[in-house]
C-alpha cells in the first residue's frame, strides 16, 4: 500500500518543523513546496539526512513546482508572510489573500481529494479564502488555530495546579486573536471542570482569569520574546495532530476554524469551533450550548472575523 502523501505549503520556520514532525511520526512521504529557490531542497535533504538515525524511511522532497503536490492527502499551508514592523493589519491582508490564491489555484489543479489546513495568518479570514480559491469541499479545508490556543491553556493550566497536561483539557471557541474565547466552563482536570476546582479551593478566580488573558496573548507572548518571528514549534505540533487525525481517521474531537453553515447561527461562517476530524475531513461541528456571557463574547468573536472576510472580499473585488 502506498504511503499517504503530505504536502507542505511554505517552507519557513512551521513549514519545516511540519516536514520534521511527520517524518518522525512517519506519517507519510512529504513534499515541501515554497517559492524560495533552495529552501524547500535544502530542509527537506537535511530532514532526509536524520532518518538514519531516527530511523525513518519516509521520502522528503523540496520543490518550487506545484506539480510535485500531485495527488497529495494533506496539504498544511503556512505560505506567506508575517506582520511586519510599520505593516498594517490590511496590508498583511492584501499579501497573503494574494498568496492564498495562488497556494488554493495550485491544490485545486494538483490535489483536490486533499484535506487542506490552513495555519496562514489572519487565520479564519485565510482558510475562507482558501476553500474560495480551491473550490475544495468546506468540510475539507479547515483552519488551524483551537488546537494551539487550547494547548496553550493546557499548559499554563497544568502549571497552575502543578498536574500532568495529560490530563487536563481544555477548550477554546471563535476567532484566532484577540477575541478568542477560552472555555472555563468546559476545561477541566481529569472531568473536574475549572469552576469545581476554584470551589475546592485548588485555584482562584482571579488566577483562572490571568490563565485565560495569557491564554489570549499567547501568540505574542512568543513574539515579543523571539522578537524576529511568530511561535513555530506548537503551531506545527498541532496541524500535525489534526493531519494524524484525518489520516487514520481517529475521529479526534479538536478545536478548528470549520466551516458553519446553520451551526451555532451562523451562515457560511469559518470561525473556530469544536469538530470531529477524521477520514471525512471535518466529519461534525459539536454544537455545545453556550451560556449568556460566553455567546456574547463568541458573537464579538464572530464579528471581528467577518470584518477580516469582508476585507478580503473588499480586496479581491478591486483586484478583480
Ligand atoms: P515564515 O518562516 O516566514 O515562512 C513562510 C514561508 O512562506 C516562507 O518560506 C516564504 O518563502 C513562503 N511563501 C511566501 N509566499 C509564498 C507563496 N506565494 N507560495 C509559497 N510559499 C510562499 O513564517 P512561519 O512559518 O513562521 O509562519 C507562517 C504563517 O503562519 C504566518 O502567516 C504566521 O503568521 C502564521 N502563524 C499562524 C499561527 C496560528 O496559530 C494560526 C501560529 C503561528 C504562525
Amino acid at each position: 500500500m502506498a504511503r499517504p502523501k503530505i504536502a507542505l505549503i511554505g517552507a519557513g520556520q512551521i513549514g519545516g518543523t511540519l516536514a520534521h514532525l511527520a517524518a518522525l511520526k512517519e506519517l507519510g512521504d512529504v513534499v515541501l513546496f515554497d517559492i524560495a529557490e533552495g529552501v524547500p531542497q535544502g530542509k527537506a535533504l537535511d530532514i532526509a539526512e536524520s532518518g538514519p538515525s531516527e530511523k525513518f524511511d519516509a521520502k522528503m522532497k523540496g520543490t518550487n513546482d506545484y506539480a510535485d503536490i500531485a495527488g497529495a492527502d494533506v496539504c498544511i499551508v503556512t505560505a506567506g508572510v508575517a506582520r511586519k514592523p510599520g505593516m498594517s493589519r490590511d496590508d498583511l491582508l492584501g499579501i497573503n489573500l494574494k498568496v492564498m490564491k495562488s497556494v488554493g489555484e495550485g491544490i485545486k489543479t494538483h490535489a483536490p481529494k486533499a484535506f487542506v489546513i490552513c495555519i496562514t495568518n489572519p487565520l479564519d479570514a485565510m482558510v475562507w479564502a482558501l476553500q474560495k480559491f480551491s473550490g475544495l469541499p468546506p468540510h475539507m479545508v479547515c483552519g488551524m488555530a483551537g488546537v494551539l490556543d487550547s494547548a496553550r491553556f493546557r499548559h499554563f493550566l497544568a502549571e497552575e495546579f502543578d498536574v500532568s497536561m495529560k490530563d487536563v483539557t481544555a477548550f477554546v471557541l471563535g476567532g484566532h486573536g484577540d477575541t478568542m474565547v477560552p472555555s472555563v466552563r468546559y476545561s477541566t482536570v481529569a472531568g473536574i471542570p475549572l469552576p469545581d476546582l476554584i470551589e475546592m479551593g485548588w485555584t482562584t478566580k482571579e488566577k483562572m482569569d490571568a490563565i485565560v488573558q495569557r491564554t489570549r496573548d499567547g501568540g505574542a507572548e512568543i513574539v515579543g520574546l523571539l522578537k524576529t518571528g511568530s511561535a513555530f514549534y506548537a503551531p506545527a505540533t498541532s496541524a500535525i495532530e489534526m493531519a494524524e487525525a484525518f489520516l487514520k481517521d481517529q475521529k479526534r474531537v479538536l478545536p478548528c476554524a470549520a466551516y458553519c453553515d446553520g451551526e451555532f447561527g451562523l451562515k457560511k461562517t469559518y470561525v473556530g469551533v469544536p469538530t470531529v476530524i477524521g477520514k471525512g475531513g471535518i466529519e461534525r461541528i459539536v454544537e455545545i450550548k453556550l451560556t449568556k456571557d460566553e455567546q456574547a463574547m463568541f458573537d464579538n468573536s464572530v464579528a471581528a472575523v467577518k470584518g477580516l472576510v469582508d476585507a478580503c472580499k473588499a480586496i479581491d473585488e478591486s483586484l478583480a
